[in-house]
């Protein structure tokens, strides 16, 4: 049975058996593969790093989404960076209240291999009105900063090969012009364990352009090493303290339906053990 063996760390990590291949296609920016794996379905790897899964993708895709769009509260124009597979997609499309996404993805074969082997991802929402597809570099996106958003969602690789923009000083301002007032920016910041001085860096370089912000957890079992960091950034600081009230008034009020999310979880996501808040405070000096 051939294996894929992910290449994120060096000396240690995770390996899948590739029990039906699907894909395998060398893009003009990434090594993309698609195969199935008898304990987490259908998975795609983008140079040698695992992407996304069937079985543990609505715990990424529902964070990254509900998080930013419940604590604003009344969003309604939402910038997908990245987010090829659909999933972030899918779930702000549930938001009813949305009126506008824009996804800008800078590989349109990423979309093309999701569609046809991760349907579940998407859905369908590709094919949603409110959509605007547009393929270019988020960094080369952001720095134009044609229109403005109430939600940014960074669902980037992580700050290797073309991900490494999305990892700039420059990203960051980008995406503040792109910010409508009371916006907020969220971004896929790594496996904080395992990655910790990416949680430094991006805390540097967000701080100077927004007035406020932090990180927020979960844990997802194919982004082994414990808990993934969000970045969290705004310039409305009250926005990450959104009583537990008001969230699942909102929550309710959208009528959606989630596996991983609740208002509980949400809260709870911003509590960050020490090791995470000793860099973090390294970041503000
Ligand atoms: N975006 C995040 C992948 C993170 C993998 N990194 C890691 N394990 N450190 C994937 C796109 C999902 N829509």
């Amino acid at each position: 049975m051939p294996e894929f063996q992910e290449s994120l760390y060096d000396g240690w990590g995770q390996f899948f058996t590739v029990d039906e291949l699907l894909y395998e296609r060398k893009t003009k920016h990434f090594e993309l593969i698609i195969f199935r794996n008898r304990e987490f379905g259908r998975v795609l790897a983008l140079d040698g790093v695992v992407q996304t899964t069937e079985r543990d993708e609505f715990i990424y895709h529902e964070m990254l989404t509900h998080v930013p769009i419940l604590a604003h509260g009344t969003a309604k124009r939402v910038l997908i960076i990245g987010g090829g597979d659909g999933g972030v997609l899918r779930e702000v499309c549930h938001h009813l209240s949305i009126e506008h996404i824009t996804l800008v993805e800078i590989d349109p074969q990423v979309i093309e291999a999701s569609k046809k082997y991760l349907p579940e991802h998407s859905q369908g929402a590709f094919d949603d009105s409110r959509l605007h597809l547009i393929f270019q570099d988020g960094m080369d996106y952001v720095s134009k900063a044609p229109e403005r958003f109430d939600v940014i969602i960074s669902d980037s690789t992580d700050p290797i090969g073309p991900g490494t923009a999305l990892y700039k000083s420059d990203f960051y301002k980008g995406c503040h012009q792109c910010l409508k007032d009371g916006g907020v920016l969220v971004t896929q910041n790594g496996v904080a364990f395992q990655q910790l001085q990416e949680v430094r860096t991006t805390a540097v370089r967000i701080a100077k352009s927004f007035r406020d912000w932090t990180f927020y957890t979960t844990a997802v079992p194919t982004y082994v090493g414990g808990i993934m960091a969000f970045a969290w950034a705004s310039d409305t600081p009250s926005l990450k303290t959104i009583s537990l009230e008001l969230l699942s008034e909102r929550f309710a009020e959208s009528g959606i339906t989630t596996r991983y999310y609740t208002p509980e979880v949400h809260r709870g996501s911003f509590a960050l053990p020490h090791y995470i808040l000793d860099v973090m405070s390294t970041a503000r000096t």
